[in-house]
């Protein structure tokens, strides 16, 4: 019993201690038309490290990408999936610019992102369908809540340059200094 309890207590210290691991940027986009503020990406440009690009899938069903906004390491394939009855495509005409075909339901078309970027994703069949993949040079990103609130967790101290995306507008790189252990605020206003 008493070396369960030594073991409990230990896995408990080890979480605590990864979860501390850096510190936390919490940020705000701001905008006088408040409906735009939400899912916004805010991204660090470039961090030292290496990390390994995790798969990703995306579906297409009620002619529709889900999930809308997918975020991937450079190096990573995403897997796109055709889950309705009518063929779809997947096309992307931003940075290396794929067409990957077309496919009927139960097809899967694969690409493997090189390049660093947002990418719109596109059905060349279905002129609504519209998604976003970002690929990412590090695992550190957030996505705006409706109120326009982001957190980027375990970010490595020290200083670093934040990009933004939002669907309608600009804004600038904001840099900020991140502790260990401790929160870092910032507010990122959008601009035309
Ligand atoms: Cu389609």
């Amino acid at each position: 019993m008493k070396l369960r309890n030594t073991v409990v207590f230990i896995v408990i210290t080890l979480m605590a201690s990864s979860a501390f691991a850096g510190g936390t940027i919490k940020g705000k986009i701001v905008h006088k038309k408040k409906r735009w503020v939400k899912n916004s990406a805010v991204y660090i440009e470039n961090v030292k490290g290496d990390w390994k690009p995790e798969d990703a899938r995306v579906d297409q069903k009620g002619s529709t990408f889900i999930p809308k906004y997918t975020q991937v390491l450079a190096g990573a394939t995403v897997n796109f999936l055709n889950s309705d009855p009518t063929d779809h495509n997947v096309y992307s005409p931003d940075n290396e610019k794929y067409d990957l075909g077309t496919k009927p339901q139960g097809g899967k078309l694969s690409y493997t992102f090189k390049t660093q970027g947002v990418y719109t994703q596109l059905c060349k069949l279905h002129p609504t369908m519209l998604a976003y993949i970002f690929v990412l040079q590090n695992p550190y990103f957030g996505m705006s809540d409706k109120k326009g609130i982001f957190t980027i967790e375990n970010v490595p101290p020290g200083k670093h340059k934040l990009v933004t995306w939002n669907g309608r507008y600009k804004a600038d790189v904001v840099e900020v200094v991140v502790t260990e252990g401790k929160t870092t605020e910032v507010e990122i206003k959008l601009h035309r």
